[in-house]
C-alpha cells in the first residue's frame, strides 16, 4: 500500500474516533508520556460471537496486570491512550518501552471482566514505545480455537429475482471435480466455488486455499455449516479473500482481514466490500444486493473469446457444467447471449 494512501486511512480513522472515559477500569493519567491504540468501529470487539455493547469497557493492560489506559465502547472508532511510567514518582504507574499490550473487556449487563486472547493489528505491533500509534485489525475473547469464514455471496445467472434465492440446481454432481467434501449433498446447494486467502505481504500467492459449496440463499459452507479454516489452517495474519464461483468473474475483498477465530461475516453482495474495475465485476440484483457476474467459462478474470469459444462448442450439452450459468441442466442461447452482454467485463487481481 503506498504510504500516502496509510497516512489518510490513519488520518481517517484519528479524525472519526471517538473517546469516552472509562467508569469500570481504572489507571494513571497524565504521566507525561502516551502511546494510541485506535480501535475501528469496523473491528466490532466481541465475546464469542457477542459484540460489546454501548457502555461496555475496553481496558488496556502490561503483562503483570496494571491498567494503563481505557476506553468505554460506543460503537464507534475508539482512541485509547496509553500511559506510560512516570519517571518522577517511584512506583511504576504505566508502561515502560518493551511491554506488550493486553487488553480485557467489561461487560457492564453482566458486571463482568473478560481477559482478550485475540489481538491483532493492522498498524503496529502492540509492543509498548512512547509516541507508539497502533490501529487494531481483531480484539475480543475467542470462545474456542476454530477459524470459521462466514461469507455470502450471490452468484447471477442463478439468481432468481422472485424468489429472492438462486437456483437450487438439480445438475450438482455429489462428488466435485474440484472438492473434497464427501458428504452427500442437501437440499439448497446451488453450485460448487472456491476460497482463497491471499495475504497482505504478497498477493500475488495464494497461500490457502479450499472448495465450498454456494447455498441458494448466498451461504457460503460446507455441507455442515461455515467455512471452517482448521483443517488446512492459515497463519494467522492480515489476508484478503478471494472467492471463484464457476462460470462468473471471481470477486475479492477491497480490503484485508484478520484471520483468527472472530473474523465477522464477509458480505460479498455488497460493492463496498469489493475491488471492482471500470467494466464492474458484480451485477445488481435487487436494489443494492449484487451478484457475481456469468460468462467467465475458464475461470480466469475476464470474459473475453475464449470464453465465447467454449461456449459455442458446449451448445446443447446437458448435465451439471461451469457453462450452464443458470443451472437449468442445458447449454443453450441463454448463455451464448449472456457471454456477448458480459464481453470484457474483468476482476482486477
Ligand atoms: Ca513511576
Ligand atoms: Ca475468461
Ligand atoms: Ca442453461
Amino acid at each position: 500500500m503506498h504510504i500516502r494512501t496509510i497516512l489518510s486511512v490513519l488520518v481517517g480513522v484519528l479524525l472519526s474516533s471517538n473517546t469516552s472515559l472509562a467508569q469500570h477500569f481504572t489507571f494513571t493519567a497524565n504521566t507525561g508520556v502516551n502511546a494510541t491504540v485506535i480501535v475501528p468501529a469496523t473491528v466490532n470487539p466481541s465475546i464469542g460471537l457477542t459484540v460489546l455493547e454501548d457502555g461496555d469497557e475496553i481496558g488496556v493492560f502490561t503483562q503483570s496486570g496494571l491498567c494503563v489506559g481505557a476506553a468505554m465502547w460506543q460503537g464507534e472508532s475508539t482512541s485509547i491512550t496509553v500511559w506510560g511510567d512516570d519517571s518522577q514518582t517511584p512506583q511504576t504507574d504505566g508502561c515502560v518501552v518493551g511491554d506488550t499490550l493486553h487488553y480485557r473487556f467489561w461487560d457492564n449487563t453482566a458486571q463482568q471482566e473478560y481477559e482478550c486472547n485475540v489481538a491483532m493489528y493492522r498498524s503496529g505491533s502492540g509492543v509498548w514505545t512512547n509516541n507508539g500509534f497502533y490501529v487494531l485489525s481483531a480484539l475480543g475473547v475467542a470462545q474456542d480455537s476454530v477459524i470459521r469464514l462466514n461469507l455470502r455471496a450471490l452468484a447471477a445467472g442463478l439468481f432468481n429475482a422472485e424468489s429472492g434465492n438462486m437456483r437450487e440446481s438439480a445438475f450438482l454432481p455429489n462428488q466435485s471435480p474440484f472438492d473434497t467434501v464427501q458428504q452427500e449433498l442437501q437440499d439448497g446447494a446451488s453450485t460448487w466455488c472456491r476460497v482463497e486467502l491471499l495475504p497482505q505481504d504478497d498477493t500475488s500467492a495464494v497461500s490457502w486455499q479450499y472448495s465450498f459449496l454456494l447455498y441458494n440463499n448466498g451461504r457460503l459452507a460446507t455441507v455442515t455449516s461455515f467455512v471452517e479454516l482448521h483443517e488446512h489452517a492459515p497463519t494467522p495474519g492480515m489476508y484478503a479473500i478471494r472467492l471463484h464461483v464457476a462460470g462468473h468473474l471471481p470477486v475479492r475483498t477491497k480490503h484485508f482481514h484478520a484471520i483468527s477465530p472472530l473474523i465477522p461475516e464477509v458480505d460479498f453482495t455488497n460493492p463496498a466490500n469489493i475491488r471492482t474495475g471500470i467494466y464492474s465485476n458484480l451485477d445488481e440484483v435487487v436494489n443494492g444486493v449484487f451478484a457475481l457476474v456469468p460468462g467467465n467459462v475458464n475461470a480466469d478474470h475476464i470474459i473475453n473469446a475464449s470464453d465465447r469459444a467454449i461456449v459455442r462448442n458446449s451448445t446443447a450439452n446437458v448435465g451439471y457444467s461451469f457453462v450452464d450459468f443458470d443451472g437449468n441442466g442445458i447449454v443453450n442461447a441463454v448463455e451464448r447471449v449472456t457471454t456477448r452482454n458480459n464481453l470484457y467485463r474483468y476482476s482486477p487481481l
